[in-house]
């Protein structure tokens, strides 16, 4: 296998550290760092969202329990541009195992390929990448069922009849297209909707506000518009809000972070379909874990985790509540 050599290091981890405790204050502190556990490393799609903070805090804490050093190192925008500089710093490191949000579906594929050739497994976590080869594993949530979902909620509100639109990321991102298509596919099943219009934001909340004010314009009688993630959904409604159309234009929005859940109490987004981020980066830390433990037979190739779905009515409820992203990373 691969990444035996890593494996081996680490089957002998704990004996290794046991012996160095003892000795901790006589051997240089170099040594002792280079003997422990390998370390971890997750790089979300970008610091800055929510959503990676609450997978940050998952991996966190279990990389903790299960005593293994955690980096958390990503750009502070959803690019590869952003991205791939931090995977060239990260592989001069040569952590034991490499979690990852590719932030494009074909463009991480050689930068991730230089870890599978450097012997580091690899594990997609959130989005992923088209060559699956590369991965040990590809953990994300149920986004098409979640577009699906979204597109249901709006046909609801809109009595099945009537124009919506999407304000999505950008294409080539593997999570926020399967929303789109899933959402898409749900809408043709009504014979009486259509959508009028898909724009991009480039996850960002002033384009997604902006693309909003001229889609009210330019489509009057839209009934709603669904915001594929955190960003696009934070715009979209604050949008709606500010042209007064709060009530008369649905807003359905992905995740849940401070700025949207406030929305979906005050009845402006009405729906919104929630990740659980925390356990995809404990399930990421377990996998890793166990490829590092020579287990790699035991961890699944894919795994989706189910969506949660909060209304403004369910807004307040902890069961629902409790599955709200946070804004602070665990040390
Ligand atoms: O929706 C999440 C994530 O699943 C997606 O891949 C990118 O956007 C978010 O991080 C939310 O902003």
């Amino acid at each position: 296998m691969l990444w035996q050599k890593r494996a081996t290091r680490n089957r002998a981890a704990p004996l290794a550290r046991t012996i160095l405790a003892a000795a901790a204050i006589a051997v240089a502190p170099t040594v002792a760092r280079a003997a422990g556990p390998a370390t971890l490393a997750l790089v979300p799609g970008i610091t800055t969202d929510a959503f990676y903070i609450t997978m940050q805090r998952g991996a966190a804490a279990e990389a903790k329990k299960l005593g293994y050093p955690l980096i958390w190192q990503g750009g502070a925008s959803f690019s590869p541009e952003t991205q791939i500089p931090v995977l060239q710093a990260l592989l001069a490191k040569q952590p034991g195992a490499l979690m990852i949000a590719p932030t494009d579906t074909t463009a991480l594929i050689n930068p991730i390929r230089q870890f599978v050739q450097a012997h580091i497994p690899v594990i997609s976590v959130d989005t992923t990448i088209t060559d699956a080869s590369l991965l040990q594993s590809q953990i994300t949530s149920n986004n098409t069922q979640g577009g699906e979902a979204a597109a249901n909620a709006i046909a609801a509100f809109a009595h099945q009849t009537g124009e919506v639109a999407v304000i999505n990321v950008k294409p080539g991102i593997s999570t926020t297209d399967e929303r789109q298509k899933g959402f898409l596919a749900a809408i043709a099943k009504y014979p009486n909707m259509k959508v009028a219009a898909i724009e991009y934001d480039d996850d960002s909340p002033t384009n997604a506000f902006t693309e909003t004010q001229l889609l009210l314009l330019k489509y009057p009688k839209l009934k709603g518009i669904f915001g594929t993630n955190v960003f696009s959904a934070e715009g979209v409604g604050k949008a709606v809000v500010a042209a007064g159309k709060k009530g008369n234009v649905d807003v359905v929005g992905y995740d849940a972070e401070p700025d949207e859940v406030n929305l979906l109490k005050q009845g402006v987004i009405t729906t919104l379909i929630i990740q659980q981020p925390a356990r995809e980066g404990s399930l990421a830390v377990q996998y890793a874990v166990d490829i590092l433990s020579g287990k790699a037979s035991a961890v699944p190739k894919t795994i989706q985790l189910d969506n949660v779905v909060a209304t403004t009515a369910t807004a307040n409820d902890p069961n629902v509540a409790q599955y709200f992203y946070q804004t602070q990373t665990l040390p």
